[in-house]
């Protein structure tokens, strides 16, 4: 029994050490550099790369490179202002500097093709867009044609994540509590997925995208096993 116990320790302490060595994809993509450049691992794209293929984007754990690449198309161009959380404060993942500016096209649609992404993984896809725009002008994002699972702040009716009215969600420019898209489960059979943003009345626009890996669900509940093993012993 007492062996079993230790080779059952001895087996979690591997799988363990081995779960924490992973570095689940975290890419963070800044558009545009207009009002700075977020700090750390970002991948800052200015304007004159905003209709190119940048590759070799930056993972912002470690600073490594992967082999993610991504290439817009249709941008006109750069723009500034309106991201006015209190204090003008980082909100979550999204650094100031990353919130304010964003790529735009005028009553039209854009976007950003990802290619490099693994075809056995999946991912969680979150896109920040402007909300000082004209009041009521809403946008249509999307992945790979898929609108969002929800909202940062916990916005999920549907209709509301399929017309995405971002000033109403965070208050008109000196709104406190920005929110933004999130796609939850996002796989791709190319290891390719396309973002699009578009607009009927006002600027379509990007702010800041990230790009992060879904541990496992064998990993979570070893993760899960580990930490009832490590309780137990404690008690
Ligand atoms: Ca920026
Ligand atoms: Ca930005």
């Amino acid at each position: 029994m007492k062996l079993l116990k230790i080779g059952i320790s001895a087996a979690l302490l591997i799988a363990f050490t081995g779960v924490s060595k992973a570095n689940y994809l975290d890419v963070r993509i800044d558009l545009s550099n207009d009002h700075g450049s977020a700090s750390g691992n970002w991948n800052v794209i200015d304007e004159s790369k905003k209709n190119s293929t940048v590759t070799g984007l930056v993972d912002y754990i470690d600073g490594t490179s992967t082999d993610l690449s991504i290439t817009g198309s249709n941008w006109d161009g750069e723009w500034h202002g309106s991201w006015h959380p209190e204090n003008d404060q980082d909100v979550g993942w999204v650094e100031y500097d990353a919130g304010m500016d964003h790529f735009n096209v005028y009553k039209d649609s854009a976007s950003i093709e990802v290619v490099g992404l693994s075809t056995s993984k999946s991912y969680q896809v979150e896109i920040v867009s402007a909300y000082g725009v004209e009041n009521g002008a809403t946008f249509h994002l999307t992945v790979d044609n898929e609108y969002a699972d929800r909202s940062y702040q916990g916005i999920t009716d549907p209709a509301a994540l399929e017309s995405w009215d971002a000033v109403a969600a965070s208050g008109y420019n000196e709104g406190d509590s920005p929110d933004w898209l999130i796609w939850d489960d996002v796989t791709s059979d190319t290891g390719n997925i396309n973002l699009t943003s578009s607009c009927d009345s006002d600027y379509a626009n990007i702010k800041a995208i990230r790009i992060s890996e879904v541990p496992e669900p064998a990993t979570m509940a070893m993760l899960g096993l580990g930490g009832l093993f490590l309780r137990r012993r404690k008690a």
